[in-house]
Parts: C-alpha cells; structure tokens; sequence
C-alpha cells in the first residue's frame, strides 16, 4: 500500500493551498502502520539522545524526543519513506511534477511531555522556494489529550513571528499576533491511519500528552524535485545545510545523496 496512489481530488489541493495545511483520512492501514511503525519506535529507542528528567528539561526538550534521518539507518524505514503513496500526495498538494527528500525525523512525545510551541519550520531550512510539505504521520490515534497536530489556518502567508525560533518567546508572540489578526485555529484529534500535510511557512504547535501511552510520529519533509538551496540567512539554516544537503551549492538544485528524488 505504501506505493499506491492515494485518491487526491481538485478540493483537496483548493484546501491545501488556500490554507497551508490538509488532514487525509485512510492514508495508510492498520497493518502498514504497525509493520513499519513498530521498526521506526525500535529505532528511536535505539538512537534517542535525551535522558534529561522531564523536569529538568527545558520547553524544546519536554515537547518531544527527536531522531532524525531514520532512513539512513534502516532499510525498512527507508522503504518507508520511499513509499510513492505520500510522496505522490506531497507533489500533488504543492503542484511541482517531482518531490525530493529534504529529511525524516521521528517526533515521540512522551507520557507527561510538554506542549510544542507555535513556530513555521521553514525559518530553520535553507531552501529557495516556498514548495516544501512536511507529512505529520501519527503511529497510533491520536486523541486531543496526546498532542495532535494543530494548524493556524491560512497562516502561510503572514510573514510576522517567521524568524522566531520554537521557544516560549515563539509560543506567546505567535499566539498573540495570530489571535489579534484573527486567523482561525484548527486542532482535531487524528485517527488511525489519518495523516496531515502543511506547507513550510504555516504556524503549528501541538498541546501536551497528559496520557500514559507515548505519542509516536512519524515526519517526512518533501521538498519540490526543483528545490534550489539558497544562501543560509541564520545559523540553523547553516547548519541544516550541512546536515540535510552537504555537498549542495548555492544557486543550484539540491541534487545529493541525501536529497532523493521520491516521486514519480
Ligand atoms: O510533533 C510535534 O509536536 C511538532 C511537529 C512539527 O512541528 C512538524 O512536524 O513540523
């Protein structure tokens, strides 16, 4: 099921584009989620870093444990992200004829974990268009007490609070200016098999997991086929440079091994 493709339709790319994010029902299936699911839970306890005591962490560390790059470890994870089901909705949704990695990253927020602050992921990424989608792909159902997703609807294209970092300085001033400017929030719980879509400039955040059961996503971040890096304007796009694309030049598609083309 990871390859077929998945019945997108002229409203759904309308939504996506009018409002930076979408949220598709039976995306993937029960035995899809728990086959690859379970390898991915197996390789964030394996490559975790983070055993700061909840309380001695600080706002980033309680919101989530964080593994990157999970494909580079794993040939089951990287038949995972491979798969042309997701790729193909990413490439539909931004209207680009090919999409291409730009990174994984697993986001486990653990019983008693914090909430994620408001932020737009695109400030930490050092790439030349606005054409990148992250997949947001929950490995259980996800109710509203385990921190799902949430979306500010149209917000990716207010420009305000884009160069603030996640941090509780982005939590209240995006909140705030989102609030005053009237932007509608959309937060719902997920069902299995439920996957959301949103677009690099849109404002997120996630509430906390106050249940007993770990919240366990998965994320792949597709980027156009086309994608030029640009020049890093700060020093997590430096870094990201390194990390995500080395070897990639300025002015030029970003074309390394770590940055496949995934669909068609
Ligand atoms: O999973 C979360 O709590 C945050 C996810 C997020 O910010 C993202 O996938 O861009």
């Amino acid at each position: 099921m990871i390859h077929d493709p998945y019945p997108i339709i002229d409203s759904h790319i309308r939504f996506y584009q009018d409002n930076g994010f979408i949220k598709l029902k039976q995306v993937l299936d029960p035995d899809t989620i728990s086959h690859y699911g379970e390898e991915i839970t197996r390789k964030v306890r394996e490559l975790n870093t983070l055993d700061v005591p909840m309380e001695e962490r600080n706002t980033y560390q309680k919101a989530f444990m964080q593994v990157t790059n999970l494909w580079r470890t794993s040939d089951v994870v990287s038949q995972f992200v491979h798969g042309k089901r997701l790729a193909g909705i990413a490439a539909s949704l931004m209207g680009t004829e090919s999409v291409r990695m730009y990174h994984d990253q697993a986001l486990y927020k653990e019983p008693s974990g914090g909430f994620t602050p408001w932020h737009a992921d695109q400030f930490y990424w050092p790439l030349a268009s606005d054409k990148t989608v992250t997949a947001w792909i929950p490995l259980q159902a996800t109710p509203l007490d385990m921190g799902p997703l949430a979306f500010s609807a149209k917000s990716h294209r207010f420009t305000y609070g884009r160069d603030l970092p996640i941090s509780d300085e982005s939590e209240q001033m995006i909140q705030k200016a989102l609030k005053m400017e009237g932007f509608m929030m959309y937060e719902e719980p997920f069902e299995l098999g439920e996957v959301s879509f949103h677009s690099g400039w849109t404002f997120h955040r996630a509430g906390p997991n106050t249940t007993e059961h770990p919240r366990k996503v998965m994320t792949i971040i597709y980027m156009d086929g086309n994608m030029r890096l640009k020049e890093p304007e700060n020093d997590n796009q430096r870094l990201d440079q390194e990390t995500w694309c080395p070897g990639a030049r300025v002015g030029e598609v970003i074309d390394t091994p770590l940055n496949p083309i995934l669909y068609p």
